[in-house]
């Protein structure tokens, strides 16, 4: 190899992986809630709701999602995200910000999980993915670390879940959420490098 080629093949070893470094990147859509809580569907028991007076870097105008659970009984609820176009057979991490205040009127516990979807839209069959510790309560941003999971080989699609189970009959119990991420781990090549093995790979000159 002369010299030129040399340094072609090193400057495309370097587009490349600055490609793959752009590619993983936060799946979840609305992961900040800047402004609202589109994007999530809210389930029974619970009231999901914007709240532009507290964000996790406290970022002006940025704010947080709250969910607040004041079912009659205890209640395990939450708000939903479903994800098409996960590659089955990959690594996924899953992270986010949770603050569930003291003093509440009720007991609970909260986490942020995923399912995975042998089908697009999260449907066809379901099973268990990342998910983060509890928290019960905190009057202080925590940031939980729900690790990284392969997803099973004929996965398709995958629910986000920011769970919260009121475990005590009386009372109201509300967790706030915000920069919730879900997202391919490792190197990703946009263009099938899927091995993140560039060394196969040379320039041949004319
Ligand atoms: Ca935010």
């Amino acid at each position: 190899m002369s010299r030129m080629v040399a340094r072609m093949a090193a400057a495309v070893c370097v587009a490349v992986l600055g490609a793959s470094l752009a590619a993983a990147q936060n799946l979840v859509v609305n992961a900040d809630f800047h402004g609202d809580v589109s994007g999530w569907t809210q389930l029974s028991d619970v009231t999901l709701s914007w709240d532009g007076s507290s964000d996790y870097q406290n970022q002006p105008g940025s704010g947080s999602a709250e969910i607040l659970n004041e079912a009659a009984g205890t209640a395990n609820s939450g708000a939903i995200q479903c994800i098409d176009g996960i590659v089955g057979g990959e690594s996924y991490d899953l992270s986010a910000w949770l603050r569930a205040p003291t003093g509440q009127t009720g007991e609970g516990h909260a986490t942020v999980f995923v399912w995975w979807y042998t089908q697009p839209g999260c449907s066809g069959t379901m099973s268990s993915g990342p998910i983060t510790p509890w928290l019960y309560t905190s009057d202080s941003w925590v940031e939980l670390d729900g690790g990284s999971g392969d997803s099973p080989l004929s996965v398709q699609s995958a629910l986000v879940y920011l769970n919260i189970y009121k475990t005590s009959v009386p009372g109201e119990y509300r967790v706030s959420y915000d920069h919730v991420v879900f997202e391919r781990t490792g190197l990703i090549f946009a263009d099938g490098f899927e091995e993140g093995d560039l060394m196969a790979w040379s320039v041949t000159m004319p």
